[in-house]
């Protein structure tokens, strides 16, 4: 086997958005597309020579294609080992706990995590540093730079590997394993949380829906939940990653995890019901008949964290994006917790994480997680709620209820405008920017703005600052109306509006967010011209 020095050209706009480079797949069938990224990426890093990577993806379509392509640049280049997850499958959540566990310099994740997936769909590939958590900013602008004058590429000249049997094998001068994609994440999440009372519930009759939606948790989700935990079988549902989730949208939100919500709704509902996105970092989670949004999820699960073992020492810390809702600063407030507001994606979180500033972390777009990996992750979220429902033996809408009788209710929702042209989408940022200064102070509607800026966020561990994170428009009485473009998409431009309104009174915590929000909601289509700048009326998505 040798080692081909390939000429190559760069290719324009290889740039990793909120969560690594997606576009449609037929951007990486492009001759040397993929190469050019992952060349770029091993370029842009010092130090990897004998050192382990981990590879693995949520199973779509191009993943094993794409694996075969970088066990052998990861060769070339000169790792000394790859873990790959068998059949090329390992979730974003299970290759940061791998990178953690066997101290690996670094791993790669092939997913364009909740977008579709299929030929004429979205396909994604993101680097994750030793830490285990996304590439920081710093690193990802390197890997740009690099892709946009490199001019060569190494590979290995081989055949493929067989990825579906367990085993070690050689490719060249390094090693490749392949392993078990679930034992290592299994493993880490029985020491968190107490199986043996979660068994104990699921043993009293407690009946639980998961919906994998085709995608990367299938395989996690039946070995934890009904191999481990004693759940019946047929617990999860759509448990078998397919390259193209079964033709829908791996995201768990009310709008595509259409089956689970429908039967949490309908007659004989089971008690708990929870769904997970594409690459399985994220987690929708409903009781019977009971919608809880990701924002006031975080909140419970930081308020209950001491149930579980894992957190049994209490937090250190709650850190959530800048657009999700304001209830878990009431919670770190209860608790005396510091409350960090980061910008938008994971990869803000790391240093927090690293630094023993906080313990949980939340975003508002379905996303939860802890200092036990560094990426979010939805099984974690699933078994946590779990372990509370375990302790507290109470319903979930139960236990969310009491939570805003304590706390208060932060009314919350996200208006998405998918699929907007793009230059009308900057333009409606660029509108919002320009006006700013004279809305401070104003009274908008009955609203009056304390703060209206665009989203400005300097890491307290390494000081370093990211600009232009989102358009806040802050009142008063603590409401808030947030605007960014999605960083994830590959069509055009998505417009994201965020709403929140904090309500004290108990006896007014039963409204629909869409009513109680309604005055703002209005507002933020009337200070955004969204109707004249985009041609909608509505949005695509409301969460
Ligand atoms: C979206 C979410 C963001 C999340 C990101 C990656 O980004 O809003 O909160 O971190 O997806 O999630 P954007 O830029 O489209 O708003 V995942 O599950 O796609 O890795
Ligand atoms: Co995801």
């Amino acid at each position: 086997m040798s080692v081909s020095i390939r000429q190559t050209t760069p290719y324009e706009g290889q740039k990793p958005g909120t969560s690594g480079l997606r576009k449609k797949v037929s951007v990486f069938q492009q001759p040397n597309y993929l190469e050019n990224f992952v060349q770029s990426i091993f370029d842009s890093l010092e130090g990897f020579q004998g050192q382990t990577l981990v590879l693995g993806g949520d199973g779509r379509y191009f993943n094993r294609e794409a694996i075969q392509v970088i066990l052998k640049m990861a060769a070339a280049n000169g790792f000394g080992r790859v873990l790959v997850g068998q059949g090329g499958i390992l979730s974003t959540p299970a290759v940061s706990c791998i990178i953690r566990k066997y101290r690996a310099f670094g791993g790669i994740v092939l997913s364009a995590s909740h977008n579709p997936g299929g030929p004429s769909e979205d396909f994604g590939i993101k680097y994750n540093i030793s830490a285990g958590g996304p590439a920081p900013e710093a690193v990802t602008e390197a890997i740009h730079a690099r892709s946009q004058v490199i001019s060569q590429y190494k590979i290995l000249e081989a055949a493929d590997l067989d990825l579906d049997q367990i085993g070690a094998t050689r490719l060249g001068a390094m090693a490749v394993e392949v392993i078990d994609p679930v034992a290592d994440y299994a493993e880490l999440m029985g020491r968190l949380f107490d199986f043996e009372k979660i068994r104990a519930l699921f043993a009293g009759g407690f009946r639980m829906r998961f919906d994998a939606m085709h995608a990367v948790t299938g395989p996690y989700a039946t070995r934890i939940l009904e191999d481990l935990l004693g759940a019946p079988k047929g617990t999860v549902i759509h448990g078998t990653p397919l390259p193209d989730f079964g033709g829908g949208h791996p995201d768990p939100n009310l709008v595509h995890a259409h089956d689970l919500v429908a039967e949490m709704f309908g007659a004989n509902a089971p008690d708990f019901g929870a769904a997970s996105d594409g690459d399985g970092d994220r987690n929708m989670i409903l009781g019977r008949g009971f919608y809880v949004t990701p924002s006031d999820s975080l909140a419970v699960l930081a308020a209950n964290a001491t149930l579980a073992p894992g957190y049994a020492a209490g937090l250190k810390g709650i850190a959530r994006s800048m657009p999700t809702s304001q209830a878990p600063d009431r919670v770190a407030r209860a608790l005396g917790l510091p409350c960090f507001e980061t910008p938008t994606g994971w990869k803000f979180f790391g240093n927090l994480l690293d630094a023993g500033m906080a313990t949980f972390c939340g975003e508002e777009s379905f996303g939860t997680g802890s200092d036990h990996v560094r990426e979010k992750d939805g099984l974690w979220a699933v078994l946590m709620w779990l372990n509370l429902l375990a302790e507290l033996k109470r319903p979930v809408d139960g236990i969310v209820r009491a939570h805003w009788a304590r706390y208060g209710r932060n009314y919350y929702s996200r208006h998405d405008y998918e699929g907007v042209d793009s230059r009308a989408a900057e333009g409606l940022m660029a509108h919002l920017r320009a006006h700013l200064a004279v809305w401070s102070g104003q009274s908008l509607n009955g609203f009056t703005v304390a703060q209206a800026d665009d989203f400005a966020y300097t890491d307290p561990v390494d000081g370093s600052i990211s600009r232009k994170q989102g358009i806040r428009v802050i009142f008063t009485d603590g409401s808030r109306i947030v605007y960014r473009l999605s960083g994830t998409g590959t069509e055009g431009a998505t417009l994201r509006v965020y709403i929140e309104r904090f309500e004290a009174d108990p006896a007014r915590h039963d409204q629909d967010p869409q009513t109680a929000l309604a005055g703002l909601i209005t507002l933020a289509g009337q200070l955004a011209e969204i109707e004249h700048r985009t041609g909608r009326s509505a949005p695509t998505v409301i969460t």
